[in-house]
């Protein structure tokens, strides 16, 4: 089943997509999800200029061996744009492969081992008033795990909440990043208050997550899991940078809090030591930034030995397409914890057409042949690409911290 065609899509319906479409001499079409939030157009490049023409005349079928090839053909490993393209290549030939067969993607890799898939929601709030009128508002949805964030009286655009109710909160316009201002006392302060209040006004019975977006020492990080112990999060994501994967030894010397990490890991490399030394408890590499399902899959059998559970990335920047190849892997391995689901937004349902449902609390992705994902590339030529940004962080005194 030779490969004929393989092209790049951008679009921007509420935010920017990229999107691999891969067709056979058959007519059997499959997408991927190329999306590199904020640094969209090199992905599309480096599938565009290199990776689109040695796809042609392949065999759609050999996914494993179209893996490696990429991976090891390319010789520089490695790296977000790399491994985005070569996800974008490996979830389309699986789409491919179930579309042939006739079956969902959760059934070639081994069938469905739970009957849904819990997932996360995100409520913020400007303040802790907002942030529960937010979390009521997706307990009213059926959410069982919410994720809480609010503005830290006194910094401008603390990461996570939107600049208008219901807005994406993440992309600027402009030809210059957004800054925000930070200043880690503040916060550390007023994150234990934030988890607080949501429990004194909706008890223990909801899943409650938090999220640091890497900006704190291992000291500094030890000392807030501390703090958040009584009230029994599901998990504290991303406390610091961890490309410093040995830091965590520290956290944990100080914390029983569960760790989240991996969001803007791309290998089994960037976490193997995180794993096997049982630093974190849940690791949330994504399927469109870690080398598809082929390494995602890799990573988590990794993670099952350790007792470490997935918690895959699933922000509104990762496209429908990737929200669906995640739920098919989600729902067959052992070792599932929970899945991120921000949604999406605006027009994005009509340029993809998806299969997956929600209901109380759990996602499915449906069984409809490969991922049940439909791409509409004509309803996608209606929304060009518009450059934006994620923001830059600063701290009072003009530093650059971690975003
Ligand atoms: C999350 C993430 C996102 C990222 C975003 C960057 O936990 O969902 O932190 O909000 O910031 O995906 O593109
Ligand atoms: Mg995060």
């Amino acid at each position: 089943m030779r490969i004929t065609d393989a092209r790049v899509v951008v679009s921007s319906p509420g935010r920017n997509y990229v999107t691999l479409v891969i067709e056979t001499e058959d007519g059997v079409i499959g997408v991927g999800d190329a999306t590199l939030n904020g640094r969209e157009l090199a992905v599309a490049s480096y599938l565009r200029d290199h990776v689109c023409p040695l796809l042609l005349g392949r065999d759609a079928r050999r996914i494993e061996d179209t893996w490696h090839y990429l991976y090891k053909g390319a010789y520089w490993r490695r790296g977000p744009v790399t491994m985005t393209a070569i996800a974008a290549v490996d979830v389309a030939l699986w789409d491919i492969k179930g579309r042939t067969a006739g079956m969902p993607v959760h059934q070639l890799l081994g069938g469905p081992a739970r009957d849904g898939v819990l997932v996360y929601g995100h409520a913020s709030g400007g303040t802790l008033d907002e942030l529960c009128e937010d979390f009521q508002r997706h307990l009213g949805l059926g959410y069982r795990a919410v994720r809480v964030q609010a503005a830290v009286p006194g910094l401008e655009g603390t990461y996570g909440i939107p600049g208008e109710r219901g807005a994406v909160y993440e992309p600027a316009d402009g030809p210059r990043p957004r800054e925000d201002l930070w200043e880690t006392p503040l916060y550390l302060d007023f994150a234990p208050t934030v988890l607080a209040r949501v429990r004194e006004e909706f008890g223990y019975g909801t899943h409650v997550l938090h999220d640091v977006h890497h900006r704190l020492t291992p000291g500094e990080a030890g000392r807030l899991g501390a703090a958040l112990e009584p009230y029994r999060p599901f998990w504290m994501e991303d406390p610091t940078p961890a490309e410093d994967q040995a830091a965590f030894r520290l956290i944990r010397r100080h914390t029983t809090t569960p760790l989240a990490v991996g969001e803007v890991f791309n290998s089994i490399w960037d976490c193997q030591q995180l794993i096997t030394e049982r630093l974190i408890d849940y690791i949330r590499t994504s399927v469109s930034h870690t080398g598809g399902i082929t390494h995602l899959r890799r990573v988590f059998s990794l993670a099952e030995l350790y007792g470490v559970r997935s918690g895959s990335h699933g922000a509104g920047d990762l496209s429908p397409v990737a929200m669906a190849a995640a739920l098919h892997v989600d729902l067959t391995i052992p070792n599932f914890g929970i899945q991120e689901y921000m949604g999406h937004t605006g027009p994005v349902g009509e340029v993809f057409r998806t299969s997956y449902t929600f209901s109380d609390g759990y996602m499915h992705p449906g069984d409809a042949p490969g991922l049940g994902v439909e791409f509409d590339e004509e309803a996608a030529a209606r929304y060009p690409y518009e450059p934006r940004h994620l923001p830059v962080n600063r701290r009072l005194d003009g530093t650059v911290h971690d975003w």
